[in-house]
């Protein structure tokens, strides 16, 4: 028996597995953020390691949509001979790398060093682009550091207020729910969601609140509940004067918002929005916290979107002060590891801005290269992805730990551009949408089968232990990098050794935002609970800000905001706002859990969830086919009535492939700070086919 965590999402349930013929068996382990519970894709998680079409040889493309078998050394002799050529006919930047917040820490690392040491190239990003960014961009800038949860989740079980901006939790991470006990019994949850979703559901029966906006108005939601709390004198004047900064700005910025404008906007009742802040307020008597997910975030206004929620946390008093707090939920297992330690284009390990002439100068001593051959900041995703075909952008790509093909926005474009690449490497251990376009795949371990590390939604860094060895024939991604490194004239830079891989990742982040120095895999296995930061002979913090806040001045900014709408506006008569989001049963792309029968024969199709009266009008059927479509695209689905939508939206998953792909709608419009992309928002038509 082996005790490791899912290989899903960023609660990262403690598991046991249990080895049984070619697989393990799943049972549920006691961990403070699951306490022994599972969901279903956790339960059935173990299906995926003997998936029937799971590939165990590297993969040649054969030119005729088919693929060959090949050796493991003639495939990494290839890899290298073309990434060299590349590189000396159109330099170092024309090779990509795309990584996934599915990585261990381990991987992750290596594949930002692999990046700038191997390939020398700048280019590097990766999907936690489409996942975090906006919200660790607006955590940066208001309050210095970029932890998903500030705080352990178990905080949360004494709070008698809990506010879900865009998050649906009963969904997407379904043992957290419990944390949310204590709120409820008090009538203090209140979830913002334009769906009535299963999260939402939890405010009935007394408790709380659902906030319905429109889909895209959650800034102005925000502005307005500021104003209210200044209006009311509901905020904490000693915590504003002792712990922040920019009131005066920030109460300018609310001012317009009040609450009939608000209400007209949003369309929330105005009695509402007053009652949830009223209940936030309440933080004096029992703590109160305010939550963001990705239906905020996803938005071109979703920095200026979490940095308003963070505006009226820190207004009410909540952030830093014990048993009240705001926090975003990391979405993929890894997503906050994934975020620390280079995979970004613009950061180095330990959270270092690349930019930053101290940062490169440590990390290159780490490295043992010199500092002036670590290349500078590269393109963010949508930018990277963009660049494939332009005169100076990317030729040849390398994927680790994502399907752009089905996940990225306006997929008809990215499909179309990395099919104009020279050279695509995917690493995967099935052939994913986006592996089928590839001149090379190359099999991978999977998480039952691999040693490394994962940094939760908590930022409690956590241990993965193999228990299961692998098929014959499939490489750990380390093994893979180094290999490769070695080919690239980098031998002895790299190691497949996942310990020795997270010593140096210490080494390389001491000193950073995101110290892990002091952590250990003898700490990891002894018990020993690791939030960072945790320099070396200091120790971990579970909870961020009690005595201020890692800022130039040490106190929090309040940053004044404005409301622009949605990329995406209504413009004909005839259109709808399409959202999209998840599913329990499946994980982003399915890529997975379209692999497990117990989930795909639950939900095997794309569902549009419309409202009766809507669909009735346009003629359609409750589970008849139908054809979405705008300019980017068109999708197929079938239509699933409910009353828990607003009558101007419709809600599609966006987990599954070729023409169901909720991403053949969506828009490549960015925020202008995060380049986060808005998949929350695009204005389609829907008729009955
Ligand atoms: N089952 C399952 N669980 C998962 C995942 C998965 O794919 N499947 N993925 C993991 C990952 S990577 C992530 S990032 C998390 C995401 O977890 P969540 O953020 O909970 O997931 P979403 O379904 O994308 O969005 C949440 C809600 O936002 C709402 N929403 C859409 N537009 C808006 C808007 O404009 N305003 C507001 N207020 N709400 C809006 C949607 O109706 C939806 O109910 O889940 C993680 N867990
Ligand atoms: N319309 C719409 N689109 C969205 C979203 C949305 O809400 N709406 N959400 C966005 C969000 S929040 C996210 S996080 C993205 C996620 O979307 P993707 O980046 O596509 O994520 P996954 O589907 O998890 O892709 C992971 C791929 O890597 C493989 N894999 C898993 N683990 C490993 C590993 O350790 N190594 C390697 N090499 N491969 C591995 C899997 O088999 C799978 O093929 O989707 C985004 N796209
Ligand atoms: S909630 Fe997330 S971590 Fe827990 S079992 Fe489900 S997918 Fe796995
Ligand atoms: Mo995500």
């Amino acid at each position: 028996m082996t005790a490791t965590h899912c290989p899903y999402c960023a609660l990262q349930c403690g598991m046991e597995l249990t080895p049984s013929g070619s697989t393990a068996e799943v049972a549920g382990r006691e961990f403070p953020t699951n306490r022994g519970g599972l969901c279903r894709k956790g339960w059935t998680s173990a299906e995926v390691l003997t998936a029937p079409d799971r590939i165990s040889s590297p993969l040649l493309a054969d030119g005729r949509g088919g693929f060959t078998p090949v050796d493991w050394d003639s495939v990494l002799d290839l890899i290298a001979d073309r990434l060299i050529n590349t590189r000396s006919t159109h330099g170092a930047n024309a090779v990509g790398v795309f990584g996934g917040g599915g990585l261990t820490n381990e991987k992750a690392y290596a594949l930002g060093k692999f990046a700038r040491v191997a390939l020398g190239t700048a280019m590097i990003d990766y999907n936690g682009r489409f996942c975090m960014s906006s919200a660790a961009a607006a955590a940066n800038r208001s309050l210095g550091i970029d932890r998903g949860l500030p705080f352990p989740v178990t905080d949360l079980d004494h709070a008698g207020q809990v506010m879900l901006l865009g998050s649906n939790v009963a969904d997407t991470m379904p043992p957290f729910v419990q944390h949310l006990e204590r709120a409820r019994s008090e009538g203090g949850l209140i979830v913002v969601d334009p769906r009535r979703s299963a999260t939402a559901e939890l405010t009935e029966d007394g408790g709380g609140l659902h906030l319905q906006p429109a889909p895209g108005t959650d800034l102005a939601l925000l502005l307005g509940m500021s104003q209210i709390a200044i209006a009311e004198d509901l905020v904490d004047h000693d915590y504003l004067d002792q712990r922040t900064e920019g009131f005066a700005a920030l109460a300018r910025s609310a001012a317009g918002w009040h609450a009939a404008r608000t209400q007209s906007v949003t369309g929330v009742p105005a009695t509402l929005i007053r009652r949830a802040v009223r209940l936030l307020a309440k933080r004096r008597d029992r703590g109160s916290y305010v939550i963001t997910g990705r239906g905020v975030e996803q938005h071109a206004d979703g920095t200026d979107t979490a940095s308003a929620a963070i505006n009226l946390a820190l207004l009410l008093g909540l952030v830093g002060r014990p048993g009240s707090g705001y926090g975003t939920l990391t979405g993929q297992g890894n997503g906050q590891g994934g975020r620390e330690h280079g995979q970004k284009s613009d950061q180095l390990p330990g959270y270092r801005m690349i930019t930053d002439p101290a940062a490169r100068k440590a990390v290159a001593e780490v490295w043992g290269v010199a500092e002036a051959e670590l290349p500078g900041p590269g393109l963010p995703a949508i930018k990277l992805l963009a660049s494939i075909g332009e005169p100076d952008g990317l030729r040849a790509l390398l994927v680790h730990g994502s399907n752009p093909v089905v996940s990225a926005p306006r997929s008809m474009a990215v499909t179309e551009r990395l099919g104009r690449l020279d050279f695509l490497v995917v690493s995967d251990f099935v052939l994913s949408e986006t592996a089928r376009m590839a001149d090379v795949v190359l099999p991978v371990t999977q998480w039952a089968e691999e040693d490394g590390t994962l940094t939760n939604l908590e930022g409690r860094v956590i241990r993965r232990r193999a228990a299961v060895p692998p098929p014959a024939g499939v490489r750990t991604e380390l093994w893979i990098l180094t290999e490769l490194a070695r080919r690239l004239g980098r031998d002895g830079f790299f190691s497949d050794d996942p310990k020795t891989v997270f010593d140096e990742l210490r080494r390389a982040s001491a000193g950073g935002r995101a110290d892990y120095s002091g952590i250990s895999y003898a700490a990891l296995d002894a018990g020993e609970a690791c939030y960072w930061p945790y320099p070396e002979g200091g120790e971990s913090t579970p909870r961020l800000f009690a005595d201020g806040f890692p800022t130039e001045s040490g106190r929090a900014r309040l940053v004044p905001v404005n409301y622009r709408g949605p990329a995406d506006q209504l413009h004909r008569p005839g259109e709808l706002v399409l959202i999209t989001g998840r599913l329990l049963e499946h994980y982003q792309s399915g890529a997975q859990t379209r692999r497990v029968p117990e989930l795909q024969s639950a939900r095997s199709e794309a569902m549009l969830e419309i409202h009766p009266a809507t669909a009735e009008a346009l003629g359609i059927d409750d589970g008849g086919s139908v054809r979405l479509h705008n300019d980017r695209g068109e999708c197929y689905a079938r239509a699933t009535y409910t009353r828990s939508i607003r009558r101007d939206t419709v809600f599609l998953p966006f987990h599954f492939p070729e023409r169901e792909r909720a991403n053949l709608l969506t828009t490549e419009a960015t925020d202008p700070i995060s380049g986060m992309p808005e998949f929350k928002v695009a204005a389609i038509r829907v008729e009955a086919i």
